[in-house]
């Protein structure tokens, strides 16, 4: 095994959009070459520098409760979920509502890798390299309406793909939201595939959102459904045990969770005895983000 295992090995064939998020990335990145040619880690002036985890650590420790709670089972039973065709429901507050299919949101946004932080509210911690694009250049396009404040997300609900629907775990679906500044700060991507290939479905195939300032549980995965709203939305998490998860959920080692520090992570594959590491205020994006929450305090609004 002196070959490194891409997400292409273990996929039958390379799916069209595969080509075309490759193609449309190089191009992002000023990149000519071959249709399949690996996108290499050109940082965007929002990635981190630091050595991301390898594809395999990436798609085989996830949380993604629809297969099930453990950090394994969305990589043994994911493969079954249907990605294609799908579609995302763009309602509420915005002057363009409808069901646009993926292949349309596609058309024309600026792809681009975005090496990130991904810090799990269970104190471990990952670096992945993104293929996505702004949240704000959809929101952008359907015309979000004055009176909305705030983007509500939900995930597919699909029991018979998707095994861990099949037990009350979560009250589905699965559920996020942002305000709406959060949601058009341009550190928040959709993304639709990472190590520049097509996202793996344990990781939230065809398209899943990304917020590396806060807590992963508000990266959700496998949209269907955005909404714009007045009223602070309901989320899972809060809905679950609103003691222990807030709305807002940035990453702030000041303030613990009930049940555990929140001060140091567990960087995923740095070894058992590697030593654990500090969490960063916003998850190392203080200076972009920290204004967004000027006036407000974050141990209220945790
Ligand atoms: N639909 C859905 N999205 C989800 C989850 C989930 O259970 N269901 N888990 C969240 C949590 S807790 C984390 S840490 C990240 C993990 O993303 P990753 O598996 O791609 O690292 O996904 C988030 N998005
Ligand atoms: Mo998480």
């Amino acid at each position: 095994m002196a070959r490194k295992l891409g997400w292409s090995d273990v996929t039958p064939k390379a799916h069209w959009l595969n080509r075309r998020q490759i193609l449309a990335a190089a191009g992002a990145m000023g990149l000519a070459g071959p249709a399949f040619a690996r996108i290499e880690a050109k940082p965007s002036r929002f990635s981190t520098d630091e050595k991301p985890n390898t594809l395999e650590e990436i798609s085989t420790y996830n949380n993604f409760y629809e297969f099930g709670t453990d950090k394994g089972d969305p990589a043994r039973h994911a493969s079954a979920l249907t990605t294609d065709p799908w579609s995302v429901e763009i309602a509420g507050l915005v002057d363009r509502p409808g069901r646009y299919p993926l292949d349309d949101i596609l058309k024309g946004v600026a792809l681009e890798e975005r090496i990130y932080r991904l810090r799990c509210v269970e104190a471990w911690s990952m670096v992945v390299p993104w293929i996505g694009f702004e949240l704000r250049s959809l929101l952008d396009r359907v015309g979000v309406q004055p009176s909305a404040k705030f983007v509500a997300f939900e995930t597919l609900v699909r029991p018979e793909e998707m095994p861990g629907q099949r037990s009350p775990i979560l009250d589905w679906p699965y559920r996020e939201g942002l305000r709406l500044d959060e949601a058009m700060h341009p550190l928040t991507i959709l993304a639709t595939g990472l190590y520049g290939e097509e996202m793996p479905k344990q990781n939230g195939a065809p398209i899943r959102l990304v917020v590396p300032w806060k807590y992963g549980f508000k990266s959700i995965k496998s949209i269907v459904k955005i909404s714009l709203v007045e009223k602070m939305p309901e989320t899972t998490w809060v809905m679950q045990n609103p003691r222990e998860y807030g709305f807002y959920s940035n990453v702030n080692p000041a303030v613990d969770h009930p049940r555990w520090s929140q001060a140091s992570e567990r960087r995923i594959g740095s070894g058992f005895f590697a030593r654990r590491i500090d969490t960063q205020p916003f998850n190392g994006y203080a200076e972009e983000v920290a204004g967004l929450y000027a006036g407000q305090d974050l141990a209220v609004d945790f």
